[in-house]
């Protein structure tokens, strides 16, 4: 086992990997930019190094100074958390370069899972449904109008450098495509230096639902059950949950067996996940593979019972997984709380925390690095709490998911709460209809 774990993040993902290695005995360093002096990240570690000043390129990006931070510490492993380093498949080789465990997949596996073309057509190989569309890139044009008339209308172009719903664009008719096959290369080129495109049929009301999977080093590949991450805005995920309500055992079993296969195909090691579409008819394509511990973790934590990041760091120090798969026991949600205004677009609010209290209680998780007087820095994501809850029913989770935002007093600055709490009276979102165009129509009226 390691001995000692430098995690390459900040936040309440670095504060949630430290609890787990005190837990398993590694002592931890962390790192930290000017900005997160005061974090509790660095108070909870047994060693913090500062990398920089707050712009990411400068701390938490900035690989020569992460690797100097492992040398003065001597850590044996990076954890690198999820964002930022997580899936930048250089340093990955970088850290086997310098015999420091990257707590994650191989290099090879994340170049493999990053080019959007090369997965599908990995998963094509591994037998995973697909959205039908272009074989490979799009050599111009013509090659796109030819495509988008053999897949019929509507489509989508995607970046194959992309994700996440960056340099997407959906072509109803043919007198659009070219404007948008313009568009999307000029985007993809911008924001990924590769303006590669690729086609598919698009899926009209698709739901995401992800699975949690992990894979050891001797070719063991198991899933940890689903989440329905379908309720999003802009791409950014809002609310998770598992089991998924538009789940059946049948399903389940289907998706499952998918997504073992994907993971099977690469010889995965480490925690990822398999992101799906899912049409009404519970049709389901694969749509992409994080390489990467995520955000939303806690939900499956707190339906199977295990503690994912010490999962995680086990499989990395080359310990066997048991060969079975999980499901839910329970229902687990999670809301994401921001430090934005929702009643003006959801900007960012950061600044300083006055005063903070977390809900409590019987079921009530709060994963978050922020207190009464900490001050929300500008230069970073605006993530500062994740409340997760968990009960025996979905209806039983809501209710107290409701609680539990009436108790979280946060101010100084604005959040997320007001949000959720409308969110939970929502009767079609009670009732589980919805996909990932929900918050489209979703309307939020400030109220006295
Ligand atoms: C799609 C799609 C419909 N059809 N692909 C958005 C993020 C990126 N990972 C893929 N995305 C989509 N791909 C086809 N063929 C609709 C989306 C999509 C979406 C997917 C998941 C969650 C929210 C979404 C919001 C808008 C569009």
């Amino acid at each position: 086992m390691f001995k000692k774990i430098l995690i390459a993040n900040r936040g309440e993902i670095a504060l949630r990997i430290i609890r787990t290695c005190k837990e398993m005995g590694i002592k931890t360093v962390a790192i930290y930019s000017t900005a997160d002096r005061e974090s509790l990240h660095v108070r909870f570690a047994d060693e913090a190094v500062c990398i920089g000043p707050p712009p990411s390129v400068d701390s938490y990006l900035n690989i020569p100074k992460i690797m100097a931070a492992v040398e003065i510490t001597d850590a044996d492993a990076i954890h690198p958390g999820y964002g930022f380093l997580s899936e930048n498949a250089k340093f990955a080789e970088i850290c086997q370069q310098y015999g420091v465990k990257f707590i994650g997949p191989t290099s090879e596996q994340i170049t493999k899972m990053g080019d959007k073309i090369t997965a599908k057509e990995t998963m094509i190989k591994a037998g995973v449904p697909v959205v039908p569309g272009s074989e490979g890139l799009l050599k111009d044009v013509k090659d796109a109008i030819k495509t988008a008339a053999k897949i019929g209308y509507p489509v989508i172009m995607k970046a194959t450098a992309g994700g996440g719903g960056k340099g997407m664009r959906v072509v109803w008719k043919e007198e659009d495509l070219e404007d948008n096959w313009n568009k999307a290369k000029q985007e993809s080129k911008a924001s990924f230096g590769n303006d590669g495109l690729y086609m598919e049929k698009f899926i009209e009301e698709p739901r995401h639902i992800e699975f949690q999977i992990i894979g050891d080093q001797f070719g063991t590949v198991i899933h940890l059950s689903e989440r329905d991450c379908s309720i999003q805005r802009r791409h950014q995920k809002l609310v998770e949950e598992s089991p998924s309500p538009f789940m059946t055992p049948e399903l389940r079993e289907r998706m499952g067996d998918a997504a073992v296969k994907a993971g099977k195909s690469i010889k995965y090691e480490g925690v990822g996940t398999i992101e799906f579409l899912v049409d009404k008819y519970r049709n389901f394509y694969f749509m992409e593979m994080n390489t990467r511990i995520q955000v939303e973790h806690p939900v499956t934590e707190e339906v199977i019972d295990r503690d994912l990041i010490k999962e995680q760091i086990k499989v990395a120090a080359g310990e066997k997984l048991a060969g079975h798969n999980y499901i839910p026991e329970m229902h687990a949600m999670e809301c994401r709380i921001n430090a934005e205004d929702v009643y003006k677009d959801f900007r960012p609010s950061p600044g300083k925390i006055t005063s903070f209290h977390s809900p409590k209680g019987h079921g009530v998780r709060v994963d978050t690095h922020v207190y009464a007087g900490y001050t929300v820095p500008s230069n970073y994501d605006s993530m500062i709490a994740k409340l997760i809850c968990k009960a025996a029913t979905r209806e039983e989770c809501i209710k107290k998911m409701a609680r539990a935002l009436d108790e979280f007093i946060i101010e100084g600055i604005k959040t997320t709460v007001p949000f959720h709490q409308a969110l939970m009276k929502d009767e079609q979102f009670k009732l589980g209809n919805f996909n990932t165009g929900f918050l489209n129509s979703f309307v939020l009226t400030e109220s006295e």
